[in-house]
C-alpha cells in the first residue's frame, strides 16, 4: 500500500518536483510560496537549490539548467513574475528542453502583497499552459505533470497556486523518485538565439503547440465532468474554488479544471447545449469566463461572484442563491456560541526591531519619505505614519528621483528621504542607486537610508548578500559601503542606529545637507538572530510620565498606574523587552535603566 503523508501546498510541490527526478530549484524568497525552495532545501538534497538575489535572475537560472537538459523548478510571488517578465517572455519562444515549471504563488484578498494580480493572464500573456491545483495532492500531481508537458509540448508550465492552498494541509499520497538524466546543451542557435528571422517561426511554435495541447486535454485526464441529473446548471470551476463549491453541494453539474489554459473548448461547447445556464466560479479575474465568452459560447460568472478577494464558502453560497442555484448543503451560522474576545493588534515592529529608532527620528524630522518594501513598509501604518508612498520592490529609489527633479523644476529643494532595506536593495534597488549619479545636480537634497539588518527579514529572515557577518551561512560577502563607494557615491555614513543620539545627528545633518549622501545602518535583524540582551526597567519615581518611550512604540512598554503613584507611569514587560536601550535613550530623565 502506497504511503500517505500530511503536507502542505508547498511541500507537496517540492514533493512532485523530487519524485518527477527533479534537478534544479530557484526562488526569491516572498509569501505564499517562500516555505517551497526551504523544503526542497532541507528535504531533498538531491536537487540543487538557490534563492537567487531576485526573481528574474533566479528565471535566468531556470533557464540555463532547462536549456542543458535538467528538471527545472523555478518559483516565486505572483508580482515576482512582473521582475521575471523580461526573460520570461522570450524564454517561452524556445523549445523548452529539460521540463519546465514557474511555480507562481498568487494572493487573492492580498493576505501580505502589495497587490492581487492574476498570473493566469501573464501565462496566457506570454503564451504557456496553465496548471490550477485544487489540494495539496494535486499540488504534487500537478507538478509531475507540469514537468511532463513542459517535455512533450516543449514549452515551459505555470503552476499556479493561492496563498491558502500553499498553506493549507491535505493528505499526499507517496511515491519514489524518477530517475532523469541531464542530457547537456545542444548547440542550436535558431531554437535558442532569439532575434529575427530565428523568432518568426517560434511565434507560430508558440501556438502550435497551445492548440496542440489543447487537442490532446482529454487524454491528459486532467479536467473532470461531475454531472447531476436533472441540473439546469453547469458550473465550471478550479483551485480552491472548486473545493469551498462542493462543500455547498450545490444543485449543479460541475466541469473541474485542471488545466485553465487551454481551455477543453469544444467539451465545453458540447456541454453547454446541454445546460440551461453555464456559471464559472472562479477568484479574481474572470479569465476563464472570458476565454468561454470568447468562444461565442454564453456563461456569467462575475455578475455573481467579486473579482477581488478570496471565494470562500459563504461567498460563493451569496453568489449561487443570487444565480439561482440552490444547494444541498448551506452554511449554518452558529447561534448563542460565546463572543470571541480577542483584542485586535495592528502590525509593528518586533521588540528591539533595529528599523524603530530610524523611524522614531524620521517622524521627528517631518521629511517626505519615500519606502520600499520589507519590514520596514510597517512604517506607513498608524502609528508610525512615517512612509509617505510604497509601490514595489526597489522603487524607492528610482522614484526619489523623479520626485526631486519635479520638485527642482518647481523652484524648491526641499529635503527627501528613501528608505531600503539590505534585501531589497539587492534585489533591485542597486539600478535605481546608480541612477542617481546621473544627471545629478550636486546641491539636489536626496538622503539615502539602507537599513541593513543582515537579513530579508519580513519573508522569515532568508539569508541574503549582507547576512555573512551573522554566520546566516550566505556566501556571498558584499561590503555594502564600499559597494556604494564603488559605484561612485562619496558621501556615506555608517550608523549603530542604538546610538541614538548619534545616529540622530547624523541623519539630521544629512537630510538638511543640500546634496546627495547615503546613511547605512548596521544593527542585525532582533527576530532573526535571536538577539537579547538583559532587559530595562521603568523607576516610576523617577519617569514623568512624558509618554517618549511609549512613542517609540515597542511593544513592551506601556504606561500603567503604580500603587501609591497618583499617575499613570510607564513599565517595561521584562519577559518582552530585549534589551536594545533606545527607549532608555530617549527617555529625558534616565528613568529607564538596565538591569
Ligand atoms: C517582487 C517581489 N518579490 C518578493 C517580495 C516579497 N518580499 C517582501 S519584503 C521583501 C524583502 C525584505 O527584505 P529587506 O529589504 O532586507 O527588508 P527587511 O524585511 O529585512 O526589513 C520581500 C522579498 C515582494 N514583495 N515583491
Ligand atoms: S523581523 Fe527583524 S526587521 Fe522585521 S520587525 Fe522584527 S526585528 Fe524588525
Ligand atoms: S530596551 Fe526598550 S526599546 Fe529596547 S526592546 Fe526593551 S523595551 Fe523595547
Ligand atoms: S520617557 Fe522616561 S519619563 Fe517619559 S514616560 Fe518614558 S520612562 Fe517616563
Amino acid at each position: 500500500m502506497k504511503k500517505s503523508q500530511m503536507m502542505t501546498g508547498n511541500q507537496a510541490i517540492a514533493r512532485g518536483f523530487y519524485e518527477a527526478g527533479g534537478h534544479v530549484a530557484a526562488s526569491y524568497p516572498g509569501s505564499p510560496t517562500v516555505e517551497m525552495l526551504e523544503e526542497i532545501k532541507h528535504q531533498y538534497p538531491e536537487i540543487y537549490a538557490e534563492f537567487s538575489v531576485n526573481e528574474k535572475v533566479a528565471l535566468e537560472v531556470g533557464i540555463g539548467s532547462s536549456m542543458t537538459g535538467a528538471r527545472t523548478l523555478v518559483s516565486m510571488k505572483h508580482v515576482g513574475v512582473n521582475v521575471a517578465a523580461d526573460p520570461l517572455m522570450t524564454f517561452t519562444e524556445t523549445k523548452t528542453k529539460g521540463g519546465f515549471v514557474l511555480m507562481s504563488g498568487d494572493d487573492p484578498g492580498m493576505a501580505s502583497s502589495q497587490n492581487e494580480q492574476d498570473n493566469r493572464i501573464f501565462a496566457q500573456f506570454a503564451n504557456m499552459p496553465v496548471l490550477d491545483p485544487s489540494d495539496s495532492q494535486e499540488a504534487k500531481d500537478f507538478t509531475k505533470l507540469g514537468i511532463e508537458i513542459s517535455e512533450t509540448y516543449m514549452t515551459p508550465v505555470m503552476l499556479r497556486i493561492t496563498s491558502r492552498l500553499c498553506h493549507g494541509r491535505g493528505l499526499v499520497t507517496i511515491d519514489d523518485r524518477e530517475t532523469h538524466d541531464i542530457k547537456g546543451f545542444e548547440k542550436s542557435p535558431s531554437d535558442y538565439g532569439m532575434i529575427p528571422p530565428n523568432t518568426f517561426d517560434k511565434q507560430y511554435h508558440m501556438k502550435e503547440r497551445i492548440e496542440k495541447l489543447q487537442s490532446d486535454l482529454e487524454q491528459l485526464n486532467v479536467n473532470h465532468y461531475e454531472a447531476v441529473s436533472g441540473a439546469k446548471t453547469l458550473i465550471i470551476t478550479s483551485g480552491l474554488a472548486y473545493q469551498n463549491t462542493m462543500e455547498l453541494k450545490p444543485n449543479a453539474s460541475i466541469l473541474k479544471l485542471g488545466i485553465v489554459f487551454p481551455l477543453p473548448m469544444s467539451w465545453i461547447r458540447t456541454l453547454s447545449t446541454q445546460y440551461e445556464k453555464i456559471l464559472v466560479i472562479e477568484e479574481m479575474t474572470p479569465f476563464i469566463e472570458n476565454q468561454i465568452k470568447l468562444a461565442g459560447i454564453s456563461c456569467e460568472g462575475k455578475a455573481f461572484f467579486p473579482f477581488t478577494g478570496e471565494l470562500d464558502i459563504e461567498v460563493i453560497e451569496k453568489g449561487l442563491a443570487e444565480a439561482g442555484v440552490s444547494v444541498g448543503n448551506p452554511t449554518v451560522m452558529p447561534v448563542g456560541l460565546p463572543e470571541e474576545n480577542v483584542m485586535g493588534r495592528l502590525p509593528m515592529f518586533c521588540a528591539g526591531c533595529p528599523h524603530r529608532p530610524v523611524f522614531d527620528i524620521l517622524k521627528k524630522s517631518k521629511n517626505t519619505v519615500i519606502g520600499d518594501i520589507g519590514c520596514y513598509s510597517m512604517g506607513i501604518l498608524f502609528p508610525l505614519e512615517v512612509l509617505d508612498s510604497i509601490i514595489s520592490m526597489g522603487a524607492s529609489l528610482g522614484m526619489i528621483k523623479g520626485m526631486k527633479k519635479a520638485q527642482r523644476l518647481s523652484g524648491k529643494n526641499e529635503p527627501l528621504v528613501a528608505v531600503i532595506g539590505d534585501g531589497t536593495f539587492y534585489h533591485s534597488g542597486m539600478t535605481g542607486m546608480m541612477n542617481l549619479l546621473h544627471q545629478l545636480d550636486p546641491s539636489d537634497n536626496m538622503t539615502i537610508v539602507i537599513l541593513n539588518n543582515g537579513t530579508t527579514a519580513m519573508t522569515g529572515g532568508q539569508p541574503n548578500a549582507s547576512s555573512s557577518p551573522y554566520g546566516d551561512g550566505s556566501d556571498m560577502h558584499i561590503d555594502m559601503p564600499k559597494l556604494i563607494e564603488t559605484m561612485g557615491f562619496d558621501r556615506i555614513k555608517v550608523v549603530d542606529q542604538f546610538d541614538y543620539k548619534e545616529t540622530k545627528r547624523v541623519m539630521d545633518e544629512e537630510m538638511k545637507h543640500e546634496g546627495l549622501s547615503v546613511v547605512i545602518t548596521t544593527r542585525p535583524c532582533a527576530l532573526r538572530y535571536k538577539i537579547k540582551e538583559p532587559h530595562f526597567y521603568v523607576d516610576p519615581t523617577i519617569c514623568i510620565g512624558c509618554r517618549s518611550c511609549v512613542k517609540t512604540n515597542c511593544p513592551p512598554i506601556h504606561m500603567k498606574a503604580y500603587e501609591g503613584i497618583e499617575k499613570l507611569k510607564s513599565s517595561i514587560d521584562p519577559t518582552l523587552c530585549v534589551g536594545c536601550s533606545v527607549c532608555s535613550q530617549v527617555c529625558p530623565v534616565g528613568a529607564i535603566k538596565r538591569s
